[in-house]
């Protein structure tokens, strides 16, 4: 009898070691407080809208900003500053308003303790003024980009790009957006008045234990996968509150997360549609119940609050799994997660339909093509590669010539369709088309202008686009842990 009882103990004992063991090698974030639900120490704040930033320049057909990159501490936590990264406050940075065809000067003053730049995501621009990594800004010291606005309307964005600090830096707080309207903006009949019916929502998750503590310092899992954190933030706040108008309601979702994709939906199941996607308007709205976003992509959506009643409260909810093939189609692993709560008012909206038409596109012609250029991106653990190459700044990898139309063939190979993790991959300086993903056309919403697109593991995708600017640019994966590493090459249009 005694026996049996000493066998079961050294059974139980060793059974214990081995999940103790598995639990620390397969898991190392999950065992820590860093995985835990920080929502139960916040009390709901309406949600932060950043500030629309003061053009100080009269001349109406010309624009100039002024930033400054600072440190400060931000309330995430009820009652805990947390040491945070800004633009000309202690968290993200004001929204940037231009219009197509004005000529807009920035002075950006670094006031960092470390090198810094400002790339400008989603901008048609030169090399010199893209912000990119060549462009460094010591401490102390400001750069003075100029550049004329020739694009459509859109939602971009601005965040450093400093070679091995970008994920830092962006995570600490370095982000905001860039807003471009023109005629055809205006002259819908869609929300547009900001902080009214537009809002801008910037989704970050951040890895922070319970005394606020947010600290950048990626594990092996997050340096292979792309930081996954336990916060999640809709600009700045953790599950905050937008009261909305009873009727369209227009969101300019950005996912600014390091690593993380994200599929949105609406807790009620209700619809929304699709109105734009990184580039600008789509030709036509487009009705959906779940957008993905891989880091970096925007979408803009229109959603009908018409039907709801005074004081109905809806979640907007991400359905993705934690996995690190979370992009995949499968959503066996979903961890619903609720990122913030609209609160139906009895406001009106001011817009209640929806345009049929948005815009017309002019599709680039695939025969108008000189040149097709593969692109194959490579993800075997903390290996991460494009074309068997990682980053060197000091080596030119593709020279384009300037205007010619080319078709860029990437594809994300790694471990194969049932392993590896999907890449998102950006161009700098362009807005493209895609032609196909595996030879099928694109989905609806991705029809229109891009500058980032998310690749399966195994896939192969077809862009189109016109080198219309000159200098030095870059192309990588838009995981930051993944481009930091040196998933990362330069092309150069002269
Ligand atoms: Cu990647």
């Amino acid at each position: 009898m005694k026996k049996r009882y000493i066998y079961l103990s050294i059974i139980a004992i060793v059974l214990a070691s081995v999940f103790l063991l598995i639990k620390y090698v397969f898991s190392d974030d999950e065992s820590s407080a860093e995985s835990g639900d920080l929502s139960e120490l916040v009390e709901s704040k309406p949600l932060p809208i950043p500030p629309l930033l003061e053009d100080l320049d009269p001349d109406p057909n010309k624009s100039e900003f002024h930033l400054t990159a600072q440190q400060g501490t931000s309330e995430i936590l009820d009652g805990v500053e947390s040491e945070t990264l800004g633009y000309n406050g202690n968290i993200l940075g004001p929204v940037i308003r231009v219009h197509e065809g004005e000529k807009v000067k920035v002075k950006m003053k670094n006031n960092l303790e470390e090198a810094t730049t400002l790339h400008w995501h989603g901008l048609r621009v030169d090399g010199e003024n893209d912000g990119g990594p060549h462009s460094g800004i010591m401490p102390g010291e400001t750069w003075e980009p100029e550049f004329t606005i020739e694009q459509p309307a859109a939602t971009l964005w601005y965040h450093p790009h400093m070679m091995e600090k970008t994920a830092k830096q962006v995570y600490e707080g370095l982000a905001g957006l860039f807003y471009i309207e023109d005629e055809v903006s205006e002259s819908l009949a869609i929300p547009k008045e900001y902080g009214v019916n537009d809002f801008p929502l910037v989704i970050q998750d951040r890895k922070m234990d319970a005394s606020g503590n947010m600290e950048y310092s990626p594990n092996m899992t997050d340096m292979m996968r792309g930081l996954y954190g336990n916060a999640f933030l809709v600009n700045g706040a953790i599950s905050p509150y937008l009261e909305v108008p009873k009727g369209m309601v227009r969101l300019r979702i950005l996912n600014g997360s390091n690593g993380r994709t994200y599929n949105f939906s609406l807790d009620n199941s209700q619809k929304f549609y699709q109105i734009a996607s990184d580039g600008g308007f789509s030709e036509q709205p487009i009705e959906m119940a779940t957008i993905r976003l891989s880091p970096a992509e925007r979408a803009e959506i229109l959603v009908d609050f018409s039907q709801l009643e005074t004081g109905e409260k809806i979640s907007l909810i991400n359905t993705a799994s934690n996995l690190v093939d979370s992009a995949s189609d499968s959503d066996d692993d979903a961890e619903i997660k609720e990122l913030m709560e609209f609160v139906v008012t009895d406001k009106e909206s001011g817009v209640n339909e929806i345009p049929k038409q948005l815009t017309e596109i002019e599709p680039i012609d695939p025969s108008s093509a000189v040149k097709t250029r593969k692109f194959i991106m490579e993800g075997m653990g903390t290996s991460l590669t494009i074309n068997d190459k990682t980053m060197d700044m000091s080596r030119i990898d593709e020279e384009v010539d300037l205007n010619a139309t080319e078709i860029w063939e990437v594809s994300n190979q790694g471990a194969g369709k049932n392993g590896g993790m999907a890449h998102p991959f950006h161009i700098h300086g362009v807005q493209f088309q895609v032609l196909d993903r595996d030879g099928n056309p694109p989905p609806a919403n991705e029809s229109g202008w891009k500058d980032t697109v998310l690749l399966q593991p195994g896939e192969t995708i077809r862009l189109i686009t016109t080198f219309k600017n000159k200098g030095v640019f870059m192309y990588h994966c838009h995981i930051l842990e993944h481009e930091d590493a040196g998933m990362m090459g330069q092309y150069e249009v002269q």
